[in-house]
């Protein structure tokens, strides 16, 4: 790629008030083996990994992708210089995994996402999914927001390509999870809104009862009242 010289990190120029949002990505698929395997007790073959959501060649921005693994793994720390962003690997064992975003340009600092490696179905099922030939999936939306850029960035942030010619699908329907997700946030906040209703009313009425009970303790002090 051939690029302006003036874009160089020395130019220090930052395209202020511009925002370019990136849409990604991250999680892992898991798939029992049937059975624990003898040697080492391994249960599952898992690949995590960072995508785009979008079909778009991320190489053009993103630098490397550093996953950090838990350290019951030799070489617990891998870099992938370009896509696919994955890592695959076998284990027994679930753990948060470290996912580490850098860029070409040395001035836009890393981004880091935490994801819990998941190879088990649990009680909370709601962000997993179960694909037919993938095995589990657990995977989340998220953004990267590059807020005034520099000029090398945004420069590489607008001229992504395609990474594949061919449909670009994913593990999950996430236009499915936002409507789900949008719909309990609303239905959490009327529950909340009925709540608040409640403990004002109860509130009101504790105040009236100690309002009560302060004139009753008044006429008392007054010796309004004979025993
Ligand atoms: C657990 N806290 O106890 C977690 C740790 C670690 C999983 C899970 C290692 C494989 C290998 C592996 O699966 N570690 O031997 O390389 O559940």
């Amino acid at each position: 790629m051939s690029l302006p010289t003036d874009f160089g990190p020395d130019s220090g120029g930052r395209m202020k008030g511009v925002c370019i949002v990136k849409p990604i990505v991250y999680g892992n698929i898991a798939r029992y083996f049937g059975k624990k395997r003898e040697e080492d007790g391994h249960t599952h073959q898992w690949t995590v990994y960072v995508k785009p959501y979008n079909n778009e060649d991320m190489s053009a921005y993103v630098k490397k992708v550093h996953f950090k693994l838990h350290e019951s793994y030799a070489n617990q720390n891998r870099i992938v210089v370009k896509p696919p962003y994955e890592i695959s690997e076998t284990g027994w064992g679930e753990f948060e995994i470290v996912i580490k975003i850098h860029f070409h340009d040395p001035n836009e600092r890393p981004v880091t996402m935490y994801h819990i490696l998941k190879l088990f179905h649990s009680g909370n099922t709601q962000d997993i999914g179960i694909e037919q030939n993938k095995g589990l999936v657990s995977e989340s939306y998220d953004e990267i927001v590059f807020q005034d850029p520099t000029q090398l960035m945004h420069h590489l942030l607008t001229n992504t390509k395609p990474l594949t010619l061919g449909r670009w699908e994913h593990n999950t329907d996430f236009e499915n999870r936002k409507d789900k997700t949008l719909k309990a946030i609303i239905e959490a906040k009327q529950k909340i809104k009925s709540e608040i209703a409640i403990s004002k009313t109860k509130l009101k009425l504790a105040k009236e009862t100690i309002q009560q009970f302060k004139e009753e303790i008044a006429k008392v002090q007054n010796g309004q009242y004979t025993m």
